[in-house]
């Protein structure tokens, strides 16, 4: 996958693009991810990337030139497959979507910051909105290094144990079982026997039977959904 995130606030995606699975799927060769600074593309000699809002109010807003120049530098090579802006009034990111988006091949992620960007690029350009859950962060870079996480991880490749994903909570609208591991007896806190038993079948139907255990109890909404 080529994605493409656009920001003016590179610095705080280094860290979480680095390291763990984000960087050995760029090591691996499946992910080819570019983040772009908006600044750099801002034409005027402040290299402003914001400006007051029509009609007042406190808080600016993110200009429409240095995002579609942007867009324009990324657009040279191929035409994007889909261009998200993460926004906490878009639609409520799940696995359903990560595992969708997962499946396309140039994606851009464009990240707010202030009181958002000039309404007619949600208009026109941008073709998906979402938002990872009922709260308010102060820009979009951290929201969209989670959708970024959940997608990566997600595609052919990328983790080590092809199966783990699949047997992730969410992925068949079930919690994932209790795990534990070695010492089998922790000063007393043992761990359940049918895990040492052997019996992978056993095992198995144990599992199933936690998650919905689980699900029931913590997330009855999930037995629900679709
Ligand atoms: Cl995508 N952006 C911001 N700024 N806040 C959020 C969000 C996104 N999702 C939840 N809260």
């Amino acid at each position: 996958m080529e994605l493409h995130i656009l920001t003016v606030v590179p610095g705080l995606l280094d860290s979480p693009f680095n390291h763990s699975i984000l960087k050995r799927a760029q090591d691996k060769g499946l992910l080819e991810l570019k983040v772009h600074n908006i600044r750099d593309y801002s034409t005027d000699k402040h290299k402003s990337v914001d400006d007051y809002a029509f009609g007042g109010g406190a808080g600016m807003v993110m200009m429409i030139d240095p995002i579609l120049r942007c867009l324009e530098h990324i657009n040279k090579s191929a035409t994007l497959d889909e261009l998200i802006y993460m926004t906490p009034d878009g639609e409520k990111f799940n696995q359903k979507q990560a595992n969708k988006l997962s499946t396309l091949k140039r994606l851009a992620i464009l990240c707010g910051h202030y009181k958002g960007i000039d309404d007619r690029l949600r208009q026109h350009v941008v073709t998906k909105e979402i938002s990872i859950g009922d709260y308010v962060l102060s820009g979009g870079e951290l929201a969209a290094a989670v959708v970024v996480d959940s997608v990566i991880r997600l595609i052919p490749g990328v983790l080590n144990d092809e199966t783990s994903a699949l047997t992730d909570s969410f992925q068949d609208d079930l919690l994932a079982p209790p795990v534990y591991t070695r010492p089998a007896d922790y000063n007393g806190w043992k761990v359940p026997d049918v895990l040492l038993s052997g019996h992978t079948k056993e095992i198995e139907k144990w599992r199933h039977e936690q998650s919905v255990q689980r699900t029931r109890e913590r997330r009855p909404d999930l037995f629900k959904e679709d």
